[in-house]
């Protein structure tokens, strides 16, 4: 990971594009009550500032530990509170995972991130999931793991073993938390994060829109967002996926342009981070997709599949950023 060109990118305090943590409640709930056009103007200015706006940052997820969690997330098919068509399956070996990562590689990703199915990883599976770091990290790519919570030598040790990136959501605001998640609490994913930042890995931190939330969950979940420091190094907002047998199958649609609003939002609070466009893209058209890149998205998962849901096939993504004039990074 190159930390310093991150850290180049994120303005001086007092200089034009400076960052801020303090962010107020207010203050973002009257950006997403700008007139759209304006928003996103904003938007794009702010992302000009610190990228370049035709590129994309792609991402290829594996899920090397699929089903049979004990966490209740409401939205989640891989969780055994609910019925769902997803088969528990052990945790892969690191053969087939460094193979999975090749594949990734040739198809032009540059990071690969790695997703668990559990509360908190433990035992021999934690030795097994640092090795899988290793390995990938000598097929050239970035390395990303999402396994849970972390303890302190868990996060030491998976940043010895060279982890880049540790994916680990806020998901929504404190406010909505409970009626998705009460096998943990809002504090122990804070905890976890402030884990991984001490340890020194680069952190990606987002949520979920469209679980029955309102407006105001969304400003309280990005307010959270923006007053971690240093903001998170990515900042995925997924789109619910809605799967057969999850409380959240029934969920009312957002819309779309409630969707954009968001990522623009976060572009604004958080403008030298990575907004990555996360679940949810099989569901949208290219031109909802073209939009959210104007709003400041500037990442995606990238790959046929996300982590047991699908996700846009890898020519359908090239062609999309051909037609856009996006640039894969
Ligand atoms: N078990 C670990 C955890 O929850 O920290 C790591 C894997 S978990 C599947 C990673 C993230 O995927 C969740 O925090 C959630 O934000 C997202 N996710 C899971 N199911 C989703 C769905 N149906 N739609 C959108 N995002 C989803
Ligand atoms: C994130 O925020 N979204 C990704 C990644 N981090 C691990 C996962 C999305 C999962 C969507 C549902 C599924 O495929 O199981
Ligand atoms: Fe388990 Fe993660 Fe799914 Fe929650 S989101 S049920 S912790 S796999």
């Amino acid at each position: 990971m190159n930390h310093t060109a991150t850290e180049s990118a994120r303005g001086e305090p007092g200089q034009p594009g400076a960052l801020r943590f303090d962010w107020r409640r207010e203050e973002i709930a009257a950006l997403f009550e700008l007139p759209f056009n304006d928003l996103l103007f904003r938007a794009q200015q702010v992302h000009r500032e610190h990228f370049d706006p035709n590129e994309v940052q792609v991402s290829t997820l594996l899920s090397i530990k699929t089903g049979g969690c004990p966490e209740d997330c409401g939205y989640c098919p891989q969780s055994v509170h609910h019925e769902t068509a997803v088969e528990p399956e052990k945790l892969m070996d690191v053969e087939a995972v460094v193979e999975a990562a090749r594949a990734a590689r040739r198809a032009g990703a540059s990071r690969f991130c790695m997703g668990a199915a559990w509360r908190n990883p433990r035992g021999k599976a934690f030795d097994r999931v640092v090795e899988m770091v290793e390995r990938v990290r000598e097929e050239g790519l970035e390395t990303c793991m999402t396994l849970g919570m972390l303890d302190d030598a868990q996060a030491a040790r998976l940043a010895e073993a060279g982890l880049d990136y540790y994916n680990h959501n806020l998901d929504t605001s404190p406010e909505f938390y409970g009626e998705i998640i009460t096998t943990r609490t809002y504090q122990d994913r804070l905890d976890t994060l402030s884990r991984v930042r001490d340890a020194g890995i680069n952190v990606c931190c987002g949520g979920i829109v469209g679980m029955g939330e309102g407006r105001a969950d969304r400003v309280s979940l990005l307010e959270q967002l923006a007053s971690q420091q240093p903001h998170p190094d990515s900042v995925p907002v997924n789109m619910l996926v809605r799967v057969e047998g999850t409380p959240l199958d029934t969920a009312e649609t957002l819309d779309p342009f409630e969707f954009v609003r968001t990522l623009a939002v976060a572009r604004i609070l958080m403008p030298a981070s990575h907004v990555r466009l996360s679940a949810g893209r099989e569901q949208m058209s290219d031109e909802l997709q073209a939009l959210c890149f104007m709003a400041g998205a500037n990442s995606i998962f990238y790959g046929e599949k996300l982590l047991t849901t699908d996700n846009p096939d890898a020519d359908h993504d090239r062609r999309l950023f051909e037609r856009l004039g996006l640039r894969p990074v």
